[in-house]
This record gives structure tokens, C-alpha cells and sequence, in this order.
């Protein structure tokens, strides 16, 4: 759940987080500050569009960035991860580095964002931009201000032109992608084998919300869905490869994890 305009009494801003609103790097700092019961107002953008805000914020080319009501900018996902174990009032997703628990959390966690995160987008994009162009227009623009949506909607062709281009979703890179995640997915499904409830063991950690969120665009929960456009509204390949995903023991872990979400 997005929390709407919270009342302090007291004059300091509210913290922000910058997103393009389906990315599911966006996702998993959403989720993490949602669990925490950290307060902050999502502004989304659309993809490229977004330049301006997150650079403006003070970050870099990439969203999430999430600006602390102090003003500190973080602009990795990890960070506003790290930022919701210290400021939130849930039990932490990093647990004591010094403990191999730890150590394997944070090896996982890093794993997902350097190759799940990339490929699944690759992958996912690929599916989503061979579809519908009203579909397309409403993903690009989804959860932006009016004048960005309709600038998005108008610029849908130039737009999808760049994200094909800067993430070289082509027939060639889509093939590298599929060949990254599904040795991925298979570990992850080596480890889930022993019958554990979460990737770590028996608490549910960064690990698992990383996994769950950057692979949300291939399992189409519910709650990812709503940040992008219905399920219904996929194209009938998109949800062919969702339904296919979603029977597969990773699939089936992406969909537990939400329901605890
Ligand atoms: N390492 C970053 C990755 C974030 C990321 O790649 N965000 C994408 C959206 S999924 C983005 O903003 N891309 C815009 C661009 O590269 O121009 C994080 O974990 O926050």
C-alpha cells in the first residue's frame, strides 16, 4: 500500500521516493519502506522522463530515489533497504553481517540486483513492447503527473525507440538474458528444495523481497500489477510466459512472497 499525505506536527518535509512507477527496482524500495512503516510520498515518472526528477533530487540517472525528510538523498535500492532496518518498526532484512546468515543475505541480495534485476527487464520489456500500443502507453505512463502522462502517451514511439536501444532489447540480447536467468532461477529452486520457507533459512530477509520484487514483472502478482497495467491487458504471449513462470518453483516462491507483501 502507497500511503498517502501523512500529518506531522511538525514543519519538516516529507521524505520522498522518486520512482518510474512499474520498475521493479522502484518495487523493492517500495515494499521495504511499506513493511517498515516508513512514511513518504511516491512521486512516479516515466521511464527516461524520470532523468529530470531523479537528477533533481539529487541522484543519478536511476530510480528509486529516496529523499529522507532530512534531506539525504539514497539513491541505490539497497540503500533505502538499509535506510528502512534503522528508521522502520519491522525485524530487519539485513540480518548481523558477521553471521553467515548474513553474509548469505548479502550475497544474494547482490547477486539479484547485478543479474536478476537487468534481465528480467530485458526479458519482460521484450514481451511488453511487441504488445499493445494503448498497453504500452498507459505502462509508460503509469502513476505520472498529468503533463508527464500526456508527454509520455505523445512520445510513446521515441520512448519505446530509446528503451529498446539503451537496454538493448533485441533478439540477441533478450537470448543472453534468458540464458542468465535460467541457470538463476535454478539455483534459487536448488535452494528452496530442502523444503525452506525463505532463501535464507527461516526468516523472511533482503534476500527474499529482492528476488520477489525484480522478478514481480515475469510472476504479475497482483500488487506489482497495479503498479503497471492489469494482467487482463497483457498480451496473450506476455501472459502465456507469466502463467509459465508462475508454475515454476521460483514462480510459485514470487507469489508467496507477495501474499505476505
Ligand atoms: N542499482 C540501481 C538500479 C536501478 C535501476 O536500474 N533503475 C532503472 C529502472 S528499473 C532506471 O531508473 N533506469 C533509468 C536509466 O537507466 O536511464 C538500484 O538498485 O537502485
Amino acid at each position: 500500500m502507497i500511503p498517502s499525505r501523512v500529518a506531522y506536527w511538525s514543519d519538516m518535509p516529507d521524505a520522498r521516493l522518486v520512482t518510474i512507477r512499474f520498475s521493479h527496482y522502484c518495487e523493492k524500495a517500495r515494499w521495504a519502506l511499506d513493511r517498515a512503516r516508513v512514511p513518504y510520498i511516491e512521486e512516479a515518472h516515466p521511464p527516461l522522463l524520470s532523468w529530470r526528477a531523479t537528477f533533481g533530487a539529487g541522484g543519478r540517472r536511476t530510480a528509486p530515489v529516496f529523499v529522507t525528510r532530512e534531506g539525504h538523498v539514497l539513491s541505490e535500492s539497497t540503500e533505502i533497504l538499509e535506510h528502512a532496518d534503522r528508521h522502520g518498526s519491522a525485524p530487519p532484512l539485513f540480518p548481523d553481517p558477521a553471521t553467515s546468515v548474513g553474509k548469505d543475505v548479502h550475497a544474494l541480495e547482490d547477486r539479484f540486483d547485478r543479474e536478476l534485476g537487468p534481465h528480467v527487464r530485458r526479458f519482460a520489456y521484450d514481451y511488453v513492447l511487441r504488445g499493445d500500443a494503448d498497453v504500452i502507453a498507459d505502462l509508460l505512463s503509469s502513476g505520472a503527473g498529468s503533463f508527464e502522462a500526456r508527454l509520455a502517451r505523445r512520445l510513446r514511439p521515441v520512448l519505446v525507440f530509446g528503451i529498446r536501444r539503451g537496454l538493448k532489447v533485441d533478439p540477441a540480447g533478450v537470448a543472453r538474458s534468458k540464458a542468465k536467468l535460467d541457470p538463476l532461477f535454478g539455483d534459487v529452486e536448488e535452494r528452496l528444495r530442502d523444503g525452506r520457507p525463505y532463501l535464507a533459512g527461516d526468516t523472511f530477509t533482503a534476500a527474499d523481497l529482492t528476488f520477489a520484487s525484480l522478478a514481480a514483472p515475469l510472476a504479475y502478482p497482483e500488487a506489482y500489477a497495479r503498479t503497471a497495467v492489469p494482467f487482463d491487458r497483457l498480451g496473450a504471449d506476455t501472459r502465456a510466459m507469466v502463467e509459465e513462470f508462475r508454475a515454476r518453483p521460483a514462480g510459485r516462491f514470487v507469489m508467496r512472497m507477495y501474499e505476505g507483501r
